[in-house]
């Protein structure tokens, strides 16, 4: 017998979400969506409060793709129009997301009522699954089937629009069914069709450039030691595009992550979407696969295999189960004698990856001494003053197509580089916000939030977010006061107005009166110093940043010297 107990649909909600054993929501308050908020916080989850809907959004992603777990995030009435960036980052990138939109009062639609609108009409094309709930008793319901599609197969945001009166009116909780979620949803996973799993092994072990290009699905299905495992069993080199880092450790032998694979004969593609990552370069990123490869393209959603690719097979399976599978069956077939020496290719691969280091060296002696700073001294500096478990979050465009050269690295664990510009619609901005969700995930380790300052400009008031809530991200700021990545080669002065900001603004001084530790850095020599110590200030708990006056001359990454590197073969 379920006992009687009045209560509001917040707490029908929370129920839910306690039982997925949600531990943060990314919020900003509103009349209709206290209600959840208030009755969370009773069950003991921390409500994080932003100052920007799309802050809070974009922190719940940065935490789901931190921590694998799904991000909720929570708005009030008619404020979708500001989530929709991250709902389109997470549809796009396959991020489980959960997105509580209040709205107001069914009874008064279209009356001009405060706040009116159908939010689904905007969430609907951006989201993988959205719903508005208007019965009471079936709260729960809804909420778990939210979850249900945020999670199932490739992973997406879920949006649910909950009328006002769903929220504020209460009853009896022993006349509601509150499923748990093993009656709404089930962790088994779709596993390969054993026979394309055995004609995928036979074309990959007697390739003769072979390589295995892992996308997020590996990540989501928790699949990178499967990876690994099935990587030296057969001897085959791993790659994946520079914003999905560390599914295997870049000092292992057989990643060869950073280099041009385009000239493979097979790739395995497991667990990745079309994406401008792959198939194409990615500004000065190599490209992965090229025309002449075979395709073998495994992915947990059967509608998506074969999307665009060209594909010579198909499996649909989650990325964990097919390892798995593989593994199980390579074991198999190399008892039998099948697989040929593939020995040339990896010598191939391996030279490229020594020419990569070797130029990244190059780069950092050319440029040590540049005033103004350079990117491949700050990007150098950076990798050396951090823990190596730090996790980077990347934003911004010109600078970071030079950090994630260096970032890559460093990379010793799955998505230690959260890249923020490779999401597919490339936004650039929610940076601060994805380094807070990313540091609730990983609080004992440092998170730093590599960012351009245009970038910074769009979610810089979530610096305050950070340090109210004692959660201490470090912000290195990448000042070369413009949209730097139209500029060119060309002199501050000759650019064209719209893509420059004042020069050398104080982001530091902006950053300390939010409350934060700051730094400014003109001087090359003094770039260490300033990291060392804004990344003691946050070790002690308060949010820092760095702000480097870097030059545009000679750090545009169309004129930096990578572009003769990534089509050599
Ligand atoms: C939200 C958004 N608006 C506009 C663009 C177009 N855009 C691409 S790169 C870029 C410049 C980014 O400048 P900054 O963050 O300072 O990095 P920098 O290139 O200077 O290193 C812009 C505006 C975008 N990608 N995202
Ligand atoms: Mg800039």
């Amino acid at each position: 017998m379920k006992e009687k107990e009045e209560v509001n649909g917040g707490d029908l909600i929370a129920h839910v979400l306690k039982s997925e054993d949600v531990k943060h929501i990314f919020a900003v308050c509103g009349m209709q969506i206290n209600f959840v908020l208030s009755a969370a916080e009773k069950r003991g989850i921390n409500i994080i409060s932003f100052r920007h809907e799309g802050g809070a959004a974009s922190a719940a992603d940065g935490y789901a793709r931190a921590s694998g777990e799904v991000g909720v995030a929570a708005h009030t009435a008619g404020m979708v129009g500001l989530v929709c960036e991250p709902l389109i980052n997470s549809f796009r990138y396959g991020t489980p997301l959960v997105v509580l939109g209040a709205a107001s009062r069914t009874a008064g639609k279209d009356t001009g009522q405060l706040q009116d609108l159908d939010q689904r009409l905007v969430a609907i094309p951006i989201t993988k699954w959205c719903d508005r709930i208007e019965t009471w008793t079936r709260l729960p319901e809804y909420v778990g089937t939210a979850f249900r599609h945020a999670k199932a197969g490739f992973p997406g945001p879920a949006y649910l629009d909950l009328a006002q009166e769903v929220l504020t009116n209460k009853g009896d909780i022993s006349t509601v069914n509150i499923p748990t979620p093993n009656q709404y949803r089930t962790k088994a996973q779709v596993a390969g069709d054993p026979e394309y799993i055995r004609q995928a092994l036979k074309l990959l072990l007697n390739a003769e450039k072979p390589i295995i290009l892992a996308g997020p699905d590996v990540f989501w299905s928790r699949g990178w030691d499967e990876l690994r495992e099935f990587a030296e069993l057969t001897n085959i080199q791993v790659t994946y595009y520079l914003g999905l880092l560390g599914l295997i450790p870049y000092k292992h032998p057989l990643s060869v992550c950073g280099v041009n694979t385009s000239d493979a004969d097979v790739a395995l593609l497991i667990g990745e979407r079309p994406n401008v990552n792959i198939t194409r370069q990615f500004m000065t990123d190599p490209p992965l696969i090229g025309p002449d490869t075979n395709i073998i393209h495994v992915f947990p959603d059967q509608d998506t295999v074969g999307a665009l690719f060209n594909i010579r097979l198909g499996i649909v399976g989650n990325a964990k189960t097919v390892l798995k599978q593989m593994i199980k069956e390579t074991k198999k077939m190399q008892s039998q004698g099948q697989g040929t020496d593939h020995s040339k290719w990896l010598n191939t691969l391996q030279a490229r990856k020594e020419e990569y280091n070797k130029k990244l060296k190059e780069m950092e002696d050319k440029f040590w001494n540049h005033r103004p700073i350079h990117l491949a001294r700050l990007s150098r500096e950076i990798i050396d003053a951090v823990d190596e478990n730090a996790t980077f979050v990347v934003d911004g465009a010109n600078c970071t197509h030079w950090f994630r050269k260096w970032a890559c690295t460093h990379d010793k664990y799955p998505r230690q580089t959260i890249d923020v510009l490779q999401t597919g619609i490339s936004a650039v901005g929610p940076g601060i916000p994805m380094a807070i969700g990313t540091k609730l995930a990983r609080m004992d380790r440092q998170v730093i939030c590599f960012i351009g300052d245009g970038a910074f400009g769009q979610y810089a008031m979530e610096l305050e977010t950070a340090f109210h809530n004692r959660i201490p991200i470090t912000v290195v700021v990448a000042n070369n006061s413009g949209w730097g990545v139209f500029l060119g080669d060309q002199e501050w002065e000759a650019s064209p107005r719209w893509e420059i900001f004042e020069q050398k603004i104080r982001y530091d001084k902006l950053a300390e009166a939010l409350g934060c530790h700051g730094e400014y850095v003109e001087d090359p020599d003094e770039v260490k110093g300033a990291l060392t110590r804004a990344l003691e200030a946050a070790s002690k708990g308060q949010t820092s940043l760095v702000n480097v006056v870097i030059s545009v001359k000679n750090n545009n990454h169309q004129t930096s010297g990578f572009d003769d590197y990534i089509t050599s073969k």
